[in-house]
């Protein structure tokens, strides 16, 4: 088995912050897939652009470090052309519901069988702290001296709108929990979105470790279940006073892959392609 951890065909350390939630969720992310005895040789980590989306370069997995916006049809492709492999995408709140949000919003109605993991620090950050989507209305920020005047994106309800087949929270302040949440989605058959409170100890003073530990309750501690789309609906509606963490909906739905006529078959990259002729190809579309 290779060792998740091991560098050395590179000189890499990670260049986040000390206290960045970012380390977190990259040991969280290591941890599970010890946890699932996944081989990292079929696993590829997906990111768009960001300080979170950096965390590819940190894991001796296949990794993917791409442009704003765009982990999600990259890891598409990825998961399209190979179906073995095991999809995990990375992206910030800005990267996946600002730049990304069209991606974001079709992904969680085609159900492929990958995982995106949002790090959500409410904050652009490695551009230095401009409001992001998720920005708290009121935050004051380098693009919001008299702080936002808009109302955030709310990402569960927007997936529990979209009746996505896995939708989860957790927060980088809980390890366990987050490993375990992440070891969850990606065993799970299916889109499986997390996102994740991550702070950002440069740029967001507001949404801090001690912010979040004095407002998070675990839903399946509070015997919550995951199995209604009503119930789960008016959980991502809960506001910030108490904030839910765990699983908010899971339900096994036919995956895109097993539904498309061609893809159905087997990955791509097995399909016999000697027989196809490109220049009656080329003839049609020209
Ligand atoms: C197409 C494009 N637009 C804008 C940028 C500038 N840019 C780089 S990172 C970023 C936002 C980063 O915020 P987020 O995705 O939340 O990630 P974080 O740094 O907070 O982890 C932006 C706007 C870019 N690199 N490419
Ligand atoms: S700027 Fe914020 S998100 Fe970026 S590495 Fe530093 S603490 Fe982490």
């Amino acid at each position: 088995m290779v060792d998740l951890n091991d560098l050395s065909t590179g000189s890499y350390v990670p260049d986040w912050c000390p206290g960045c939630g970012d380390y977190i969720i990259l040991n969280a992310l290591k941890r599970a897939i010890v946890k699932l005895n996944l081989n990292p040789k079929d696993v590829v980590v997906v990111s768009g652009i960001g300080c979170s989306s950096k965390l590819p370069q940190w894991i001796n997995t296949f990794g993917y470090h791409g442009v704003h916006g765009r982990g999600l049809p990259v890891g598409t492709g990825v998961k399209l052309a190979n179906k073995k492999l095991n999809v995990v995408v990375i992206g910030g709140d800005g990267d996946v519901y600002g730049e990304g949000m069209n991606h974001f919003i079709h992904a969680l109605r085609k159900n492929i069988n990958i995982t995106l993991l949002v790090h959500d620090n409410q904050i652009y950050a490695l551009t230095k702290g401009q409001a992001s989507p998720t920005t708290i209305r009121g935050d004051r920020t380098k693009t919001t001296p008299l702080g936002t005047f808009d109302d955030p994106i709310n990402p569960m309800a927007l997936a529990v709108a979209q009746r996505a087949s896995y939708i989860a929270r957790s927060f980088a302040g809980d390890l366990d929990h987050l490993a375990n949440t992440i070891a969850d989605a990606i065993a799970f058959k299916g889109f499986a979105f997390v996102n994740i409170f991550q702070p950002c100890v440069t740029w967001n003073k507001h949404n801090t470790y001690d912010w979040f530990k004095e407002r998070i309750y675990d839903l399946q501690k509070a015997r919550y279940k995951p199995n209604n789309i009503e119930r789960a609906f008016k959980k991502s509606l809960e506001g910030y006073e108490k904030i839910p963490v765990g699983v908010f909906f899971r339900e096994k739905r036919e995956l895109f892959e097993d539904s498309h006529p061609i893809l159905k078959k087997t990955s791509l990259v097995k399909q016999k392609i000697d027989d196809v002729s490109i220049n009656a190809l080329m003839d049609e579309l020209c």
